[in-house]
């Protein structure tokens, strides 16, 4: 019994010609029916072999058939041939197909279907054309304008759906533009695996279009685990996607993030498999599930925590990581009366209009709130839950320092101790989700410290229509009404002034409703990120959007084609205005130009197949953001914004300054930053 695989598309015409002449020939020849049915096995192949490996056979067929006198050859050289393609029972002398055993692109995209992915993301090439098919046979397909939206894309519908989702591209180019994406998907925490093609070996070294190899691009970081991806592999040989099918398996199912890079030469793609592939399944990759996936929680470290955190008054610090774990963090803040603040990208972990909660700190937040917290009421400790604490955090502030330093609490033990080196930590590896559950469990029942009245750290939402340009602030507090109170709409933020204005603006009472991508920043990551939450949510996605982040990266063809419900906000104000700002603030404006020409991004959308509405004035705002919401499909809405009302950067301008105008504090090797 042998077996042969299968090969990409049907065969031409001219083969299955071929093969269906020859058994009719042999047929008529009155051969015996075993090798009638031999040949009929061979065209039952058709559909699943390679075009040239039935025009081989074809031939050499047809060939025996003409010459009676090789008949018995014709036996030894059908079973060598055909053995390999079918089954032959001797006893009845019946053959039927055997089951092809597919191709190495085949193969991947079945196995990454198994392991719960349901897109694939990215834009073609020839050199994936197989994995290209392969993929639009088991997945849903989605091609972007850019590989990098593409990726960004992947990491929000990651974060909106749950499940890991393939990046794909060509060889070269291809490779480098998804890098910005996978690199954001990375530092987010997103799982997402990049497919790419990679020059065949003859042809390296050669000049090949686009050659992708050790003699045309770095291999260090890019086909190696490192700083871009927790995997990388170039798939040399059908026999090593087993392996690299378990790697991404188990890195499916760790904890937190996961960014794999698979790169498969064009004549690997096509390659047959030797042997069946392992049977994945969802579970296999899936950190709820599996036995593996996380560390427990050591019990002693959570005794430990009751003692530093239940005598003493206590703050919790919440972030993204802690996304899970939003009704345990409710329960505590309430159980033990211990205010709550938060990184920009835990917006609505906590609900921001309870009366515990401190504010955001960082990026755009209310630092100020956060710091004036901290000298009134002066925690003793602060829990951290699940945040490095990193600078768009923080800004390294020492007046969110306690005087009895940090519980911190992170899946990653990398983590705690490394923004506020001089602080002192009790680090504690463990799930925040998982902590929470054993914290709570062995909380004392005692009468909880009263509750601290606490300002609220939003600023008043202008109400009443000014006159001119829609100021940012009027434009959020309608964004409030309509869009985050009124619909469960993701909503994202754009690295500019976007996410400041939002951060310091909006209200937020659930997880999962803002995304903002903080640490990278990218520009654009918003703008196309936006089609992966509206794809895997299956619903309304909203990006609130700088100009200059639209015009570097637009995927408003790519929605139009899928007729996704995206809304962009743009703040249209004809500037890189948080750089125009920016050095505003440090006395630079005058000899920087951060300006660009006006563009409409009304008429730019409906040129490009979605609707596009433009704002001139807060009266005109209500009517066009029901207009936005009402829509289907993709919708532009492009709001022309006072570009000179300054955005709650809240710090970040000041960090930016010279070190010499910085004031510094004894002992901290940061620039202390002013408030
Ligand atoms: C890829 C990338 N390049 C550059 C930057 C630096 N940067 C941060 S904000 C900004 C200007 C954003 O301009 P725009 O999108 O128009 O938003 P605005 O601040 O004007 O609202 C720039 C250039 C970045 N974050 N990402
Ligand atoms: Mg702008």
């Amino acid at each position: 019994m042998g077996k042969v695989a299968a090969f990409g598309p049907p065969p031409p015409a001219n083969g299955r010609k071929l093969l269906e002449t020859s058994a009719s020939k042999a047929a008529s020849k009155g051969k015996v029916p075993r090798r009638h049915r031999l040949l009929q096995g061979l065209l039952h192949q058709r559909s699943s072999s390679r075009p040239q490996d039935l025009n081989v056979y074809a031939r050499t067929i047809q060939s025996w058939a003409d010459r009676t006198e090789t008949y018995d050859m014709m036996d030894e050289n059908i079973a060598e041939i055909g053995g390999d393609l079918l089954e032959i029972d001797e006893a009845s002398d019946l053959v039927t197909p055997v089951p092809a055993l597919p191709t190495v692109a085949e193969g991947l995209a079945t196995s990454l279907c198994a392991l719960g992915v349901t897109h694939a993301l990215g834009v073609c090439g020839g050199a994936q054309a197989l994995l290209w098919a392969a993929f639009s046979k088991h997945l849903d397909v989605l091609h972007f304008r850019h590989e990098s939206g593409a990726a960004f894309a992947a990491a929000e519908a990651y974060f909106t759906s749950g499940r890991p989702v393939v990046a794909f591209t060509t060889t070269g180019p291809g490779i480098t533009n998804a890098l910005t994406g996978m690199l954001a998907a990375r530092s987010e925490g997103a799982k997402v695996i990049l497919v790419s093609a990679y020059a065949s070996a003859p042809q390296r070294g050669r000049g090949g279009i686009q050659e992708t190899s050790g003699y045309t691009m770095p291999t260090t970081g890019l086909f190696e685990a490192g700083a871009w991806f927790d995997d990388a592999l170039v798939l040399e040989t059908p026999e090593q996607l087993p392996q690299a099918l378990r790697r991404i398996a188990a890195g499916l199912r760790r904890p937190g993030g996961y960014v794999a890079h698979l790169s498969i030469p064009n004549a690997v793609q096509g390659a047959l498999l030797t042997q069946p592939l392992p049977r994945l399944m969802a579970r296999d990759a899936s950190p709820g599930v599996s036995a593996v996936s996380r560390p427990g929680v050591n019990r002693t470290a959570v005794a430990r925590c009751v003692e530093l955190l239940a005598n003493e008054p206590f703050a919790i610090w919440a972030g993204f990581g802690a996304r899970e774990a939003a009704p345990a963090l409710l329960e505590l803040a309430e159980r033990a009366n211990a205010p709550v603040m938060c990184s920009p990208r835990a917006k609505g972990i906590f609900p921001e209009q309870h009366p515990l909660f401190v504010g955001v700190t960082g990026m755009g937040g209310h630092t100020a709130a956060a710091v004036a917290y901290m000298r009134e009421h002066a925690p003793r400790r602060v829990l951290v839950l699940g945040t490095r604490l990193g600078e768009p955090t923080s800004f390294w502030n020492p007046g969110l320092v306690p005087e009895g330093g940090f519980v911190h609490v992170d899946i990653d033990p990398a983590v705690p101790g490394v923004a506020y080196p001089h602080a002192e930590t009790f680090a504690v590896q463990a799930d925040v989700g998982d902590f929470l559950a054993e914290l709570l469990a062995a909380w004392p029942a005692a009468q909880a410290k009263p509750a601290p009245s606490l300002p609220r750290p939003h600023p008043e939402h202008p109400m009443a229509a000014g006159p001119g340009r829609v100021r940012p602030d009027a434009l959020m507090s309608a964004i409030q009404r309509t869009i985050v109170d009124r619909t469960d709409a993701v909503v994202l933020a754009e690295s500019g002034n976007a996410f400041t204005w939002a951060t310091h603006y909006l209200r937020f009472a659930q997880p999962g409703r803002y995304r903002v991508s903080t640490n990278l920043g990218s520009m654009g990551h918003a703008g196309t990120g936006v089609l992966g939450s509206a794809l895997g949510r299956a619903g309304k996605a909203v990006a609130i959007v700088g100009d200059g982040a639209m015009l570097m990266n637009m995927e408003v063809n790519t929605a139009a084609k899928q007729q996704l419900p995206v809304l962009w906000i743009v703040l249209n104000d004809g500037r890189y205005n948080m750089c125009y700002q920016g050095m505003a603030a440090l006395d630079m404006a005058d000899v920087a130009d951060a300006c660009f020409p006006p563009t409409d991004f009304a008429m730019l959308a409906r040129a490009m197949g979605a609707e596009g509405v433009r704002v001139e004035n807060e009266d005109g705002l209500e009517a066009g953001l029901a207009q936005a919401l009402a829509a289907t499909g993709p919708f532009v809405l492009d709001v022309l914004i006072d570009a000179d009302r300054i955005a709650p950067t809240n710090g970040r301008n000041e960090g930016l300054r010279p070190a010499r105008t910085i004031k510094r504090q004894e002992g901290l090797s940061f620039p202390v930053i002013a408030l």
